[in-house]
């Protein structure tokens, strides 16, 4: 498949840092997967992103693969869409570099991630963590994406994105496209069962409020069971005031295809206990089958190695000529 003229652009990725938690699926993954009819995709595994923050070498590179191992177990096409590795396309690096000189030093210290992740990495507050949103502003604009689908938390990074892209094309000529973010209509910002006031993160310290996408039933099981609630023993959608159950009801539904109204029905006058169990099947059921097929592509690195080949070739032609036109706008002496 080569790029398709007539449909518009989508492109989205995810950093290989951890196992996928189910708020990565919910977020975005499940949207990436149901626009690649619609849309001309391009998927990435973000491992330029992911080394912001310190990486074992050995997990890193197994993380890719899996990464890539659940994007085509949860129904991402190779056929339909692009499937690549970040650092196989070098235009990333490259591009970031000239946006950087688009890009203001407080901008960046005023982004949130930047804020928290340096938090929580204060011994390593490095360049790179600093300058992730221009990292990932190269990635959708090498490749014209009309749309970005992602969780609630990128939008503030998308906001950048569109600002550098204006600047840009305002000092030279219109030569970015402006992207819009997409983001779910319920579970744009699923958070972490042990303390509802978190976004659940793959890596996260505290595994018992994080669902991750391989964990067995009855890790499931376990971990839905200690979720933290209220104590007014209704099963209702009210974010402000019963986050807790508020978050299990998104998954609920998202998981079962059911309305927040429909849920509420179902377990009226039953106590947290049945509720909790109810999500917990539901979602140990889901992810089963995604975990065999997961598991059965892992065994033929052949084959992934093949879909990722394919993907960096594809990606390359698409962001290669488009660094060469920023290169050509900028004055950069060509041969
Ligand atoms: P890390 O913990 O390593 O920073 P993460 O779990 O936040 O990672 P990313 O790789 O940064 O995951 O994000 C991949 C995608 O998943 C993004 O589109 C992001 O918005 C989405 N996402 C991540 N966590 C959640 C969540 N809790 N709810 C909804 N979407 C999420
Ligand atoms: N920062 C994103 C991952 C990411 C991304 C992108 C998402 C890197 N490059 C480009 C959308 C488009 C995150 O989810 N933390």
């Amino acid at each position: 498949m080569e790029e398709n003229l007539a449909k518009k652009r989508l492109y989205s990725a995810v950093q290989p840092t951890n196992a996928l938690t189910i708020g990565n699926y919910i977020g975005a993954i499940n949207n990436m997967v149901a626009l690649q009819d619609e849309y001309d995709c391009t998927y990435a595994i973000a491992n330029m992103h992911a080394i912001t923050v310190r990486q074992q070498p050995a997990q890193l590179r197994a993380n890719t693969l899996s990464v890539l191992a659940l994007y085509l177990a949860c129904g991402l096409d190779p056929q339909k869409c692009t499937l690549y590795v970040q650092s196989h396309v070098p235009c990333h690096a490259e591009l970031a570099w000239v946006l950087n000189t688009f890009t203001y030093v407080g901008e960046m210290e005023r982004m949130t991630q930047f804020k928290d992740k340096s938090a929580k990495h204060a011994d390593n507050i490095n360049m790179g963590l600093m300058d992730y949103p221009v990292l990932m502003a190269a990635d959708i604009l090498l490749y014209k994406a009309d749309v970005v689908p992602v969780g609630i938390d990128q939008r503030q990074h998308l906001e950048i994105c569109r600002d550098i892209a204006v600047r840009f094309n305002n000092v030279y000529s219109p030569t970015f496209t402006v992207p819009e973010g997409i983001y779910p209509k319920v579970g744009a910002k699923i958070a972490d069962l042990s303390d509802p006031a978190k976004k659940m993160s793959k890596s996260s310290e505290n595994p018992a409020g994080t669902i991750f996408m391989n964990d067995g039933r009855d890790a499931i099981i376990k971990k839905f069971r200690r979720a933290v609630t209220d104590s007014d023993g209704e099963v209702r959608y009210d974010p402000e005031n019963k986050p807790g159950i508020s978050n299990l009801l998104s998954i609920y539904t998202v998981f079962t295809g059911k309305s927040v109204a429909q849920a509420e029905a179902e377990f009226a006058g039953r106590g947290y206990g049945d509720f909790k169990s109810a999500v917990a099947e539901t979602v140990a059921d889901a992810l089963a089958p995604v975990q065999a097929e997961q598991a059965r592509l892992l065994a033929d690195k052949g084959y992934l190695d093949s879909v990722l080949a394919e993907g960096a070739r594809r990606a390359y032609k698409t962001a290669s000529s488009t660094l060469a036109k920023v290169y050509r706008k900028i004055g950069f002496y060509q041969l």
